[in-house]
């Protein structure tokens, strides 16, 4: 059987490298936070690099609880990040050098200081509280547990603001799968519905080329809120469990209809990328249908542990699952809430890690995390679809496993108190220049978060000089995969054995073999003349390693 990806004219996500920028920890042109200055004084970079389009987390006005996925005003860039003039005229750099521009949109939840909660705190019986989900009652409305630990409702007079307030004796309970900063909307108020239609427009008449859309399968809520008796879960449903009532329901559809809808005013050329954490991929498939969204992030792989048989399943069945709907495959190994690739991929169990590792928790073995990111990127990047890069990967940067928890951030190191080290340690400002205070991140060599000093011979300029380091492995990578156009190939199914061997074919061009290797080493066939290789070896490819060649 053959596997290919589809293409289609104008659609240029389909075969795209998509890298995050996580704006707080990118580049600075100021203060210890990164802002977007900092982030159009990098583009060239990111052109050298090889990138097609960039996706950048959230940088409107936001009290920062969840690292701006707590939005207070989402037509309006945080001060912390600069203005609206520099978002504009981010989205013009990055045209100039043909990069395309993918913002995040958050519409599962606003910040408690949006001004919409705010007047549903100062109005008990106003029509406010129709926007988010407010209940009354002496008991807890539901047993629904919120992401980042406890409960996944407050009580108006529990906040930490209510003691002299309005609110101070105002019983109501309201909903928040995460932080209880960030209400839950009410997605079956028209009001809501209307109001996110606007701000799409708002952003798209600045130019942006799509949204990635946070928490995408959590939108719309059984209205009858029905207790779900199982244990907290991001996914759509754990083995056996029935669907449960706040994660995937029928009805998001809906909606991602009608912003398909609202991106085609401006042209077939706009993309919406679904963050949807659903247990299987045929479900990920119906977020990706025709008249919906663009593509949706591959968590099935960033999941999938690092063996030989889950990954040739989960590579078959990606592209599978994608085809039937027409929409491109992507590959994910990381983002700004999962343990970095290399780190990860160095622990006695992989798959999708814990949430965080401190020193005191079991340490991966750096050396194979490390080999084996870089193999399981060159992997991806051989196969056909598109494929995001989490900012940093490309220089092969491992988790911060040493922070203090004092300078730690992420709510849901609060919410455990503790029980988990929460997501900051992939969340640590870039090194830049090995030989500069906090690694060129900022002018001044502030850093929000402190940089472990692995970072400093990781640093970007060091890589640049060093034809050995996982930068420059990345620009080869990038470019041979343009040049061969392996995004849009097709794949042979790999046959059984201890490593992956695909033969990637093109009209036009010679055949391009893909071979990864996990725990056995391979042999690399007499003649073969290698174009791309996760290490340096000669003769024979050693294990935890993955090479691109052609006979
Ligand atoms: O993430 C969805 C989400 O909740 C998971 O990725 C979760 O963070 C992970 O399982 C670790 O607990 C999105 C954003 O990517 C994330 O940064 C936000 O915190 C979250 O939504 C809420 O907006």
């Amino acid at each position: 059987m053959l596997l290919h990806a589809q293409s289609a004219p104008g659609q240029w996500w389909r075969e795209a490298v998509i890298y995050q920028i996580y704006p707080r920890s990118f580049a600075s042109s100021a203060g210890p936070i990164g802002d977007l200055r900092g982030i159009i004084g990098k583009l060239d970079y990111l052109k050298d690099l090889g990138v097609d389009a960039v996706w950048i987390s959230p940088f409107y006005v936001s009290p920062q609880k969840d690292a701006g996925y707590d939005v207070a005003d989402y037509r309006r860039v945080d001060p912390m990040f600069g203005t609206n003039d520099d978002a504009v005229a981010l989205v013009r750099a990055a045209h100039e050098r043909g990069l395309k521009v993918i913002v995040d949109m958050v519409p599962n939840h606003t910040s408690d200081q949006h001004a919409w909660f705010q007047a549903a705190l100062r109005n008990p019986g106003g029509p406010e509280r129709e926007l988010y989900w407010f209940r009354e009652g002496e008991e807890i409305p539901n047993d629904w547990g919120s992401i980042f630990g406890k409960a996944a409702w407050t009580r108006v007079c529990d906040r930490s603001d209510a003691p002299g307030s309005p609110w101070e004796h105002d019983k109501q309970w309201y909903l928040h799968l995460f932080d209880s900063s960030q209400p839950d909307l009410n997605w079956d108020n028209p009001a809501v519905r209307a109001e996110f239609r606007d701000i799409l427009r708002f952003w798209l008449d600045r130019g942006v080329d799509g949204f990635r859309i946070d928490v995408a399968h959590g939108l719309v809520k059984d209205k009858a809120l029905p207790n779900w008796n199982y244990e907290v879960a991001m996914v759509s449903g754990i083995g056996d469990a029935p669907r449960p009532p706040h994660w995937n329901q029928p009805g998001v559809h809906e909606i991602y209809r009608e912003w398909r809808a609202v991106l085609d005013e401006y042209g077939p050329d706009r993309a919406l990328v679904a963050e949807a954490w659903v247990d299987e991929l045929t479900d990920l498939a119906n977020y990706v249908r025709p008249d919906e969204m663009s593509q949706a992030f591959n968590f099935d792989f960033l999941c999938t542990p690092f063996d030989v048989d889950s990954y040739r399943a989960v590579i078959a069945d990606s592209l599978a699952a994608m085809d039937s709907v027409g929409a491109p495959t992507t590959w994910v190994l990381s983002n700004h809430d999962v343990v970095r690739a290399a780190s990860r991929m160095g622990l006695p169990v992989t798959g999708k890690g814990p949430n965080g590792i401190r020193s005191t928790d079991t340490q991966p073995d750096v050396e194979l995390g490390f080999d084996r990111a870089l193999a399981a990127h060159v992997l991806q990047a051989a196969l056909p679809g598109s494929c995001y890069i989490y900012q940093g990967e490309e220089l092969g940067l491992p988790e911060h496993m040493a922070l203090d928890d004092s300078v730690r951030e992420d709510p849901a190191f609060f919410r455990t108190e503790g029980a988990e080290a929460g997501r900051d340690g992939c969340r640590i400002p870039m090194p830049w220049q090995a030989d500069a205070p906090g690694y060129g991140f900022s002018p001044s060599g502030a850093t929000w978060l402190p940089q472990p000093k692995e970072y400093g011979k990781l640093a970007a300029d060091a890589q640049a000089a060093d034809p050995a380091s996982p930068l420059t492995l990345f620009r080869t990578l990038l470019a041979e995969r343009k040049r061969l156009g392996m995004a849009r190939a097709e794949l042979n199914e790999p046959e059984e054995g201890h490593h992956l061997h695909y033969i990637s074919r093109l009209a036009g061009r010679d055949d391009v073999h893909v071979i990864c290797t996990f725990d056995e080493p391979a042999e690399l066939p007499a003649g073969a003349k290698i174009l791309v290789q996760s290490r340096p070896f000669a003769g024979v490819i050693p294990p935890n390693a993955a090479v691109w060649y052609t006979l």
